[in-house]
């Protein structure tokens, strides 16, 4: 899309709109049925939201990368990877509860995650994205959509900060010379199958994932920091949410993560 780039005054009121809308737990329509914007008008949204967060004394913690598989670009039907941030407050220990209404219309994904333990800055390969990392685990991730219906265009969902909401590590860690490439992936709902997959739909390996992350924040100046956490992107399409819900994903080599509803 080429739309005019947005004024700092309408980046900052589109920001605090989203903000309010997780605050309240309200849907809000998209930003872009107002004013068309670019992507990169997308990211300048999120990161004034970021800060607006950071004034409540949210921390960053790390990074995560959305759309990266076919499952997810179709469930969406947006098909550009995106990136996002996570910050402490949306961290829930593995088999922690979520209540249901403080989220507007919660879904969850079965995800593979990386935690660095070097800063990792773009441009690099794969490869060379592995040596900055210190292990992995497998996640789930809670997405919640400020959005109307769980539907945006690309610039709208890079602006609600790539739908984070909350998300779960879990407790079994792999030195990174562990191939996360090709693990089996399979997410319960109350113990019955919800989702199958493989890591390999996560951009075809997690570290390209991971290296496609770096290379789009060396696009802004930006590095990945020693101690983050970061999200790979679901590997199947993500589930809706309902109270009494338990979700478990279980990965080949990488035990569980799990989560309640309430
Ligand atoms: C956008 C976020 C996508 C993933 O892992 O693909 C995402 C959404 O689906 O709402 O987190
Ligand atoms: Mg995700």
């Amino acid at each position: 899309m080429n739309a005019a780039r947005l004024p700092v005054d309408q980046i900052d009121a589109f920001a605090q709109r989203l903000d309010e809308a997780t605050l309240k737990v309200k849907a809000t329509p998209q930003l872009t049925l107002d004013h068309a914007f670019a992507v990169e008008d997308g990211y300048a949204i999120q990161r004034a939201g970021i800060s607006l967060r950071k004034l409540r004394g949210d921390a960053l913690v790390g990074m995560k990368m959305g759309l990266t598989s076919r499952a997810k670009m179709e469930q969406m039907g947006v098909h550009e990877p995106i990136y996002g941030h996570l910050t402490s407050k949306m961290i829930l220990e593995d088999g922690g509860t979520v209540i249901h209404k403080d989220h507007v219309h919660p879904r969850v994904e079965p995800e593979v995650a990386y935690l660095l333990k070097r800063d990792l800055e773009g441009p690099v390969t794969p490869v060379q994205a592995l040596a900055a990392v210190e292990c992995c685990c497998c996640a789930l991730e809670l997405i919640d959509s400020r959005y109307k219906d769980f539907k945006f265009t690309l610039p709208d969902v890079v602006a609600d900060n790539g739908s984070s909401s909350r998300f779960v590590l879990g407790s079994v860690r792999q030195p990174k010379d562990f191939d996360c490439g090709n693990l089996g992936m399979v997410m319960e709902r109350n113990g019955v199958i919800a989702e199958i997959g493989s890591s390999a739909a996560i951009f075809d390996h997690p570290a390209r994932s991971l290296a496609a992350l770096a290379n789009q924040l060396a696009l802004v100046g930006e590095v990945l920091k020693a101690g983050m956490i970061v999200m790979t992107g679901g590997a199947t399409a993500a589930i809706a949410l309902s109270p009494g819900d338990h979700v478990r994903v279980r990965v080949d080599g990488l035990g569980s993560a799990e989560l309640f509803v309430r």
